[in-house]
């Protein structure tokens, strides 16, 4: 593994990225307050900070750092100014995400998330979750014109937040999609995996957080360049899929801060493509005999058949050949281009275990 030079987030920095947050949830209950004048309307303000407590500030925080992380290494020396919006622009991804996780785990039937239950599964949220989803979400918007109204790149950072969550909408309804798929050999194939990991996590995980940082950077509108970009991040984040699919099944639960569903919901996922591949008739029999109930011993049945085809060790080979070809595809990025910057990105995933 090689170190990479990239400048990465001083202690002082990632404190500041931290306490942005309190900032930011304190702008939009002010904007609340001077927007919705009836008194009732102070409930929902209550509400949507509670929402925002229990579904943002709690993850890891990878996508949103990525955006002063990547800022950071295109500007040399970025103003406190400017370092402040790329912080604050991070938390815009933090809060799609914390949007998009609302609703992934309302469809895919999730009990517990970053090592608290799942927010539609408190007994005062339920089915209110759907409605949250959009609360959230539009926060994003709320953020962005409440503090980068006045920038030239305004309207720029908007569209590109619309434009990928329409990218990632549409890759959760090919998932969900697969989800009712009986016909193993038919929908569990690479090229159908390949096209709703880009669409459903590559996109907004890997793409968005560096893309945005680029159009505060001024590089938005290279599109040579953005084409060279793009193609490394859905690269990054097809490994970052597969990770997640791998964990959903062999992963530490306590770690991760939750609990697989991808064989009860019958999920195109990476193992499951890859046992479909391996598997012998009698082996194949057992797959459909036992993948996509919400059944113990079935799910058992399955993680068992995994475990016979070796995919554990299958996975491990996957890691360490998808790391040498990124690696290599960073090397051949273009000047204009920090390439330590995506190993860096990179290294912040490789191996991980939640
Ligand atoms: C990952 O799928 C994809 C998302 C979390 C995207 C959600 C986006 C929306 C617009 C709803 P996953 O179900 O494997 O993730 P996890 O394992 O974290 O539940
Ligand atoms: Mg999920
Ligand atoms: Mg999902
Ligand atoms: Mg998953």
């Amino acid at each position: 593994m090689i170190k990479s030079t990239a400048v990465p987030l001083t202690k002082d920095e990632l404190e500041e990225f931290e306490s942005i947050y309190a900032e930011i949830v304190e702008a939009v209950v002010k904007s609340n307050a001077s927007n919705m004048e009836e008194e009732e309307m102070e409930l929902v303000t209550e509400w949507m900070v509670k929402a925002m407590d229990y579904n943002i500030p709690k993850g890891k925080k990878l996508r949103g750092l990525m955006v002063p992380n990547t800022y950071r290494n295109l500007i040399k020396n970025p103003t406190k100014k400017n370092m402040k919006l790329a912080f604050v622009l991070g938390w815009c991804v933090e809060i799609l995400q914390g949007a998009s996780l609302v609703a992934d785990d309302l469809v895919d039937q999730s009990e517990t998330r970053r090592g608290q239950p799942c927010w539609y599964k408190l007994e005062d949220v339920g089915l209110m979750a759907v409605n949250d989803t959009f609360m959230i979400e539009n926060l994003t918007y709320k953020v962005l014109k409440l503090f980068f109204e006045s920038e030239p790149y305004y309207m720029d950072l908007v569209e590109t937040f619309r434009e990928i969550t329409f990218k990632t909408v549409f890759g959760q309804c090919m998932d969900c999609l697969m989800g009712k798929c009986n016909d193993i050999l038919g929908c569990f194939t690479m090229e159908r995996y390949a096209a709703i990991v880009k669409y459903k996590t590559s996109y907004y995980t890997m793409y968005l957080p560096v893309l945005v940082a680029m159009i505060m950077a001024g590089k938005g509108s290279d599109k040579e360049l953005l084409q060279t970009v793009e193609e490394i991040m859905l690269g990054i984040g097809y490994y970052f899929q597969v990770q997640d699919d791998f964990l959903d099944c062999f992963g530490n639960e306590a770690v991760m801060g939750k609990i697989g569903t991808d064989i009860q919901e019958n999920k195109c996922s990476w193992l499951v493509v890859q046992a479909v591949q391996k598997c012998n008739d009698r082996e194949l029999k057992c797959l459909l005999d036992n993948y996509g109930w919400n059944d113990t011993k079935k799910v058992e049945v399955v993680k068992r058949l995994y475990k016979d085809l070796e995919l554990e060790s299958v996975f491990e080979e996957y890691e360490k050949n998808a790391y040498i070809e990124l690696v290599e595809k960073i090397k051949q990025l273009p000047l204009e281009i920090p390439g330590e910057l995506f190993h860096m990105l990179l290294l912040t995933i490789y191996k991980r275990r939640k």
